[in-house]
C-alpha cells in the first residue's frame, strides 16, 4: 500500500508510535515559527526549560500581532522577543517585516520539512509541501529544545480539484468551498491533501491561501504536492535549491475524498459569524457594506495585491466605505510600491497599513456599530473585529475590492474583464529584516530583557487523588478561543500577564466569569461539540488554570486546544453519552473520585453531580504519555520531572 504526502513526511519523521489513525505519533521538528502574541509565553517556556540554544534547524521569532503600541507593553515584549533570540539562536523577523505565515512562506518554507509555530495558522508551510502544524507556545517551546512534537495521527481526506478556476473566482472560493462541504468541525482529527488536475492551475500563494484557512476545518494540517509550480515559486524566491518533488504514491489510500469542479466555483462568502456559512455572493445579494479589509496571512500576498490595485486602478473607493489594505510583507509592500501598484491603491481612496496582522485579531479597524465589514480575512467569530455588534463576511480580493468600490456586496463578475496578474519570474530579495543570532561563543554576552508586564506563570500542582468543585460555566457548540480568551488591542498587550487577563476570560458567555471562579475557588467547565476551535493560544488553557479551573468535560474538542488544556494540567473529558450534556446545570456541584489512580491506570471515570444524585459517564482519548503530563501537573513540571 503506497503513501499519501503527509504520510511520506509523517514516516520520514517518525520519533516514537504506529501511523495508525487514532494512535500518538512523535514527529522530530526541523522548524519552528512563533509570533509576538504568543511568543513571549512560548519564549518564557523555553527560558524556564534552562536550553541554551534552539536545537532545530531553523526557528524564527515573528513581530507581526501587537504592532500597536499605545503602551510600553507590546513594545517591551518585542524587546524581551529580540533578545531571546539572539542569545538562543533564533532568526528574529523585525516588525514592519510581515505577518510570520506570509515571511515564512517567502523565505524559510521548505517542502518535505516538519514545522510547527505557535499559531493555528502555521499550515499556510502546506502551500510550499511542508508538513506545518499549529500548536501551542510550550508545545514550540519543547521542540526548539530539540523535542518531538505529539500529535494523534490523523485521518487522510483527499481533496481531487478539477478544471480550473473561471476569471473573478479565487483560491479563497475554493476553500469556502470545502469549509461549505466539511464545515468548521470536519476536519478534526484528518490531514487534508490537495490533488487532481486543478492543482496545476495554482500558484504557491494561491495554495497557501487554502492551506491556511484549512484551519478552519479544525485539520491537524493540510497539505499540496511540491511539483513544478512549487519549484518556480522557490526559484523566484531565489531558493531553488530548496526544491524537491513530493507527490502521494498512486495506490495511497484516503479516507475520505472530496471531489471540486473548480469551473462551477462562483465568487463566495462566509456569513456572520462562522467561517463555515458559506454562500454565494449572488445569493446573498447586494447588502450595504461600511468596511472592507484586505490582507491578512489567508490573501496578502503580492499577486492579491496586485489584483486589487488593478482593480481599485483610476477609481474611487465609495465614500460610505473605508477601506484598508496590508500587504503581507516587506516585501510584497516593497514590489507593490516599485510597480506603481501602490499608487493606484492610494489614488483611490485605500488606507494602507503596515504590514501585519492588524485588523485581523482586533488591532485597530474596528467597525461601526453593527457595520458590515467584508474582510479577505480567515475568522469571523462573533467580536472578533472589536465591535460586539458587527457582522463579517469573509471573501476574496476581488470581492472585497469590487464591494469597496460599489459600497454594496459585489459579484466581481459585474465588473467585466478580469485582470491578468502573473507572478513575477523574480521577487524582490532583501532580507536585512531579518536578524541573525549571535554566534554560540558571543551568546553569553547578550541579556535577557524582561519587562514589567511580564508576570509569573499561573501556579500548577500535581493532580489530586480527587477533585471536587462547581460547573462554573456551560456553554454550546464551537465555542472558540476566541470567547474563552478574547483578544483585541485593548487585551492583547497582556499575553505575558495572566493574572490580568483572567478578567475578560469568557466575558462574552458570562461577563461575571472570572469573579464566579474567584469566589468557587476551582470550578469545571461544561461545553459542547468542538470546544475551543480557533486560535492556538495557550492562554485559554492558561487562564482557566490560573481561575482554578481543574476539568473541562464537553460532546468534542478541537485539537490544539485539547493539547493546550493537557499541557497546562486541566483534564479534557468528553461525555461517553452525549445526553448527560443536558443533565447538568450551572452550580451543581460536581466530582471526580479517585481521578488520580484513575487516570494513572487509564481506568473509567464517572463523573458524580452531587446536585442531582446522577453519575456520568466520561471518556478521555489520551496517550500514557499525556496522563503522566496531567498527574505532573502540566507539561512543565513533566518535562523538569523527566529531563
Ligand atoms: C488568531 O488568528 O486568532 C491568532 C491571533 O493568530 C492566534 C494566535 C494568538 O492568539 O496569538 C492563532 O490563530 O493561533
Ligand atoms: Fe495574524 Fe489574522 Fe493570520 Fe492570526 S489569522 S496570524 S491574526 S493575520
Amino acid at each position: 500500500m503506497g503513501y499519501t504526502i503527509a504520510q511520506k513526511i509523517i514516516k520520514n519523521h517518525l520519533l516514537s508510535g504506529d501511523m495508525t489513525p487514532g494512535s500518538e505519533v512523535g514527529l522530530k521538528i526541523d522548524q519552528t515559527l512563533t509570533q509576538d502574541a504568543t511568543g513571549t509565553m512560548a519564549y518564557l517556556e523555553f527560558e524556564a526549560m534552562g536550553i541554551d540554544r534552539v536545537k532545530t534547524e531553523l526557528s524564527v521569532a515573528y513581530i507581526d500581532h501587537n504592532t500597536l503600541q499605545t503602551g510600553f507593553e507590546n513594545a517591551d515584549d518585542h524587546r524581551f522577543i529580540q533578545s531571546v533570540a539572539k542569545k538562543r539562536g533564533l532568526r528574529f523577523s523585525r516588525p514592519g517585516n510581515g505577518i510570520c505565515h506570509q515571511v515564512h512562506l517567502e523565505r524559510f518554507g521548505v517542502p518535505g520539512k516538519t514545522l510547527i509555530g505557535s499559531d493555528s495558522h502555521t499550515p499556510t508551510g502546506g502551500g510550499i509541501g511542508m508538513l506545518a502544524m499549529g500548536a501551542g507556545g510550550l508545545d514550540v517551546a519543547v521542540a526548539m529544545g530539540g523535542g518531538a512534537y505529539y500529535i494523534t495521527m490523523p485521518k487522510m481526506v483527499r481533496v481531487n480539484l478539477h478544471g480550473k478556476l473561471n476569471d473573478w473566482v479565487a483560491a479563497k472560493d475554493i476553500i469556502l468551498e470545502v469549509l461549505r462541504i466539511m464545515s468548521v468541525k470536519g476536519g478534526v482529527g484528518k490531514i487534508v491533501e490537495y490533488g487532481g488536475d486543478g492543482v496545476k492551475s495554482l500558484s504557491v500563494p494561491e495554495r497557501a491561501t487554502i492551506t491556511n484557512m484549512g484551519a478552519e476545518l479544525g485539520a491537524t494540517t493540510s497539505i499540496f504536492p511540491s511539483d513544478e509550480i512549487t519549484k518556480e515559486f522557490l526559484k523566484a524566491q531565489g531558493r531553488e535549491q530548496d526544491w524537491s518533488e513530493l507527490k502521494a504514491d498512486d495506490d495511497a489510500v484516503y479516507d475520505e475524498v472530496i471531489d471540486i469542479d473548480l469551473n462551477t466555483l462562483a465568487p463566495l462568502a462566509a456569513m456572520p459569524h462562522m467561517p463555515d456559512n458559506v454562500k454565494s455572493v449572488e445569493e446573498i445579494g447586494e447588502i450595504k457594506v461600511d468596511q472592507v479589509c484586505i490582507g491578512s496571512c489567508t490573501n496578502s500576498s503580492l499577486m492579491d495585491m496586485l489584483k486589487v490595485a488593478a482593480i481599485l486602478k483610476g477609481k474611487t473607493v465609495c465614500p460610505s466605505v473605508s477601506l484598508s489594505i496590508a500587504p503581507g510583507s516587506k516585501q510584497v509592500l516593497n514590489m507593490l510600491a516599485l510597480c506603481g501598484a501602490l499608487s493606484d491603491m492610494i489614488d483611490a481612496g485605500a488606507r494602507i497599513l503596515e504590514s501585519a496582522c492588524g485588523p485581523c485579531i482586533g488591532m485597530g479597524q474596528s467597525p461601526n456599530s453593527a457595520g458590515v465589514s467584508l474582510r479577505t480575512f480567515n475568522r469571523n467569530f462573533e467580536g472578533r473585529s472589536g465591535t460586539a455588534d458587527a457582522g463579517i463576511y469573509l471573501v476574496s480580493p476581488e470581492v472585497a475590492a469590487a464591494s469597496a468600490l460599489t459600497g454594496v456586496l459585489t459579484d466581481p463578475r459585474k465588473l467585466g474583464e478580469a485582470p491578468k496578474i502573473t507572478m513575477p519570474e523574480k521577487f524582490i530579495i532583501n532580507d536585512n529584516m531579518i536578524e541573525l543570532p549571535a554566534s554560540p561563543e558571543d551568546a553569553d554576552k547578550v541579556e535577557v530583557l524582561y519587562g514589567p508586564n511580564i508576570k509569573p506563570f499561573p501556579k500548577t500542582q500535581p493532580l489530586p487523588d480527587e477533585i471536587q468543585a462547581k460547573a462554573v460555566l456551560k456553554v454550546g457548540d464551537n465555542i472558540t478561543t476566541d470567547h474563552i480568551m478574547p483578544a483585541g488591542a485593548k487585551i492583547l498587550p497582556y499575553r505575558s500577564n495572566i493574572p490580568y487577563l483572567s478578567n475578560f476570560c469568557f466575558r462574552q458567555c458570562d461577563e461575571n466569569f472570572a469573579q464566579h471562579c474567584k469566589e468557587a475557588g476551582s470550578g469545571i467547565i461544561i461545553g459542547g461539540a468542538n470546544y475551543g476551535q480557533g486560535s492556538s493560544r495557550e492562554h485559554a488553557a492558561l487562564v482557566p488554570l490560573y481561575l482554578g479551573i481543574k476539568a473541562v468535560v464537553t460532546k468534542s474538542f478541537a485539537r490544539i486546544h485539547c493539547a493546550n488544556l493537557v499541557n497546562a494540567g486541566i483534564i479534557p473529558f468528553t461525555f461517553k453519552n452525549e445526553a448527560d450534556y443536558d443533565k447538568i446545570s450551572v452550580n451543581d456541584e460536581l466530582s471526580l473520585p479517585d481521578i488520580r489512580s484513575a487516570i494513572a491506570n487509564g481506568t473509567e471515570v464517572s463523573l458524580k453531580n452531587l446536585t442531582t444524585g446522577d453519575s456520568y459517564e466520561l471518556d478521555y482519548q489520551l496517550s500514557e504519555r499525556q496522563r503522566d503530563i496531567l498527574l505532573a501537573g502540566g507539561l512543565l513540571d513533566y518535562t523538569r520531572e523527566n529531563s
